[in-house]
């Protein structure tokens, strides 16, 4: 090569080069989510099962001392669970395998105080197994609660019981296929019966169940799954929220710290500063109780209190567990059921016509003006690796939408692509309605102005607009904003 042409190459070459510099994907703005995580995320909603000796005693949390004798369901039907959790729009069921009673819904060989000493199947039955085995046949996910507090064992408080716990933990980790979540409940009451001591024992959450060497047992029997604790001790993957009365903050980030407790709003809100990716799943019963009693069969929850649920759940940034109790028969009640089918109909419907798919996009930046990182990646089903970007330097930034025609809209459904973390701490959208920008303001916050977090799901309800174009505004964010989903919805 003559010292010319190599002279001519480099020239070519170098701006080339500084381009590909700056079309780098944006880097992960961390803490960011594990795979299981983002699985556990993207399954949006799933179902709760109370069900135990409480369903037979009409009670919230058993004693201890209730005879397994009771348990006698004459129509147990798991496949029925399965279809109304299904027709809900659940991708996974939650039972609860034992509950603070102690009883345990599969023959745990640790124990008598099981299925096997009930009438049920003569002794023969399994729960845990034949709701498995439903879940997998109607295509969801399965996984189980397993209640810390146990107020039937006679050791409860001392290091055995601690033993016992995780022995009936392998049991269902490793019995019954893939579990996509364990749930350690934090409750403990104090009381109970306690082989019969009938006293009060306290325990320190921090300590007691050496949580640090149960979560590695957990994760080594069922590599996918996520923890959900609030039991004491470590952070788990999925957090309370602080209320089971069915929201979330409106600010809702997906990042705790590590250390320090948690406080209400720490749970609702999340805190941009968390070194840890831990999101928020919203738990809520569809009646008053967790369990079932006759007492409730006219307060089951209405279609339009679920919408509001899924709105202040889904809807910001957060997952779903609805739970749905089982009556004595062993089946889930039909106005329950009927509830559940038309709720599943009402979210399908709301978001079936996505009216921003024949939108133009256009961006206040770019990505080093790439395609790669278009705003129109924002349109459409979002597809993984697709995103709106912009150059590392910006923070505040613009989007706009242009429909073909004016467009009438009352929904708007926004993304981040959470797998390079959350970024966006403040937006705000307009609608040019006759030829003037209106603000759009979420009629289902508190403080309807400030529009602060997305993450995984935002969803926006305001009153219906006539519009011509929308326009999203990034104000703040903690690294270069990225967006995957901007879609616009009309719900009658
Ligand atoms: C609470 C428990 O005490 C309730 O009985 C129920 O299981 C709920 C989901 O969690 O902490």
């Amino acid at each position: 090569m003559t010292p010319i042409v190599a002279t001519l190459c480099l020239a070519a070459l170098f701006p080339l080069q500084a381009r590909c510099e700056r079309e780098k994907a944006p880097a992960p703005c961390l803490p960011v989510p594990s795979e299981q995580q983002i699985r556990l995320q993207d399954m949006e909603m799933y179902a709760f099962i109370h069900y135990s000796l409480n369903t037979y005693t009409d009670q919230e949390w058993g004693y201890g001392d209730e005879p397994p004798s009771l348990f006698n369901p004459s129509d147990l039907d798991c496949r029925q669970w399965a279809r109304v959790c299904k027709s809900a729009g659940m991708r996974g069921i939650i039972l609860t395998a034992k509950h603070h009673c102690g009883f345990c819904l599969w023959p745990s060989a640790y124990t008598d105080y099981s299925v096997r000493n009930s009438p049920w199947k003569d002794g023969q039955g399994d729960v845990v197994r034949e709701l498995a085995d439903a879940c997998r046949r109607e295509g969801l996910k399965f996984a189980v609660y397993l209640s810390p507090w146990d107020r039937h064992h006679a050791q409860y408080g001392r290091p055995e019981y601690v033993t016992y716990f995780r022995r009936q933990l392998q049991e269902l980790l490793t019995r019954y296929g893939p579990i996509f979540e364990i749930w350690f409940d934090g409750a403990n009451g104090g009381d109970g019966w306690y082989g019969g001591a009938c006293e009060t024992r306290s325990i320190d959450r921090r300590s007691y169940y050496r949580w640090e060497e149960t979560f590695p047992l957990v994760r080594q029997w069922q590599p996918d799954i996520v923890i959900w604790s609030d039991a004491g001790g470590p952070r788990g993957d999925l957090r309370w929220v602080g209320t089971e009365a069915g929201f979330v903050g409106t600010e809702n980030w997906s990042l705790l710290p590590s250390e320090g407790n948690l406080s209400r709003p720490l749970l609702q809100h999340g805190s941009p500063e968390g070194n840890l990716w831990v999101p928020g799943e919203v738990d809520v019963s569809i009646r008053p109780g967790w369990f079932y009693h006759v007492r409730e069969d006219a307060q089951v929850k209405s279609v339009g209190q679920l919408m509001d649920i899924y709105y202040k759940s889904v809807g910001r940034n957060s997952t779903l567990l609805l739970n749905f109790p089982v009556m004595p028969s062993g089946r889930i009640h039909p106005t329950d059921s009927l509830r559940a089918a038309a709720f599943g109909k009402a979210v399908r419907e709301a978001f079936r016509h996505d009216l921003a798919r024949g939108a133009h996009a256009t961006a206040s930046n770019v990505r080093a003006g790439s395609r790669q990182y278009q705003a129109g990646n924002v349109l459409g089903p979002p597809r993984p690796n697709r995103y709106w970007a912009t150059d590392d330097s910006v923070r505040r930034a613009t989007l706009v939408l242009r429909f073909a025609r004016p467009t009438e809209f009352n929904r708007i459904l926004l993304e981040e692509p959470i797998a390079l973390g959350q970024r966006i701490r403040s937006f705000s959208l307009e609608a040019l309605v006759g030829g003037r920008w209106v603000a759009l303001r979420d009629q289902l916050s508190s403080e309807p102005d400030a529009l602060t977090t997305v993450g995984r799901r935002r969803i926006l309800c305001f009153p219906t607009v006539t519009a011509t174009h929308v326009r999203l505004t990034v104000r703040e964010a903690r690294a270069c904003p990225l967006l995957s989903r901007f879609s616009v919805y009309c719900v009658r």
